[in-house]
């Protein structure tokens, strides 16, 4: 919309500045231990991927060392590390999650 000064009588345009929300990866990590069923039940109800989806993430993960669950805002990020690490935790299982700026 447009601001109006009284005093100068200058008339400015105000951009209605709304910033995008920054994203975040979200990534699983490779270890000796944790059971490949472990990770694609945590990749199904964490990240809400299909069964086939999830298998070849946790594989990704396994051969690779690392893999993409998703990208996200950083709260939705943030909530789902914390409920992997939770369900590890849990399980007694060592699989790490983290997130990164993207
Ligand atoms: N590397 C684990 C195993 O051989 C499986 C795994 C996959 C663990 C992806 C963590 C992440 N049991």
């Amino acid at each position: 919309g447009d601001h109006s000064d009284r005093e100068t009588g200058t008339v400015t345009k105000v951009r209605p500045k709304t910033k995008r929300p920054s994203l975040y990866r979200v990534l699983l990590l490779n270890d000796d231990y944790t059971p490949m069923e472990f990770v694609v039940m945590v990749l199904q109800d964490v990240f809400n991927k299909s069964r086939e989806d999830a298998m070849a993430i946790m594989l990704h993960v396994h051969t690779q060392g690392v893999g993409e669950c998703g990208v996200y805002p950083y709260e939705v990020a943030e909530t789902k590390v914390t409920r992997v690490m939770d369900a590890a935790r849990k399980n007694q299982h060592p699989l790490q999650c983290v997130m990164e700026k993207q």
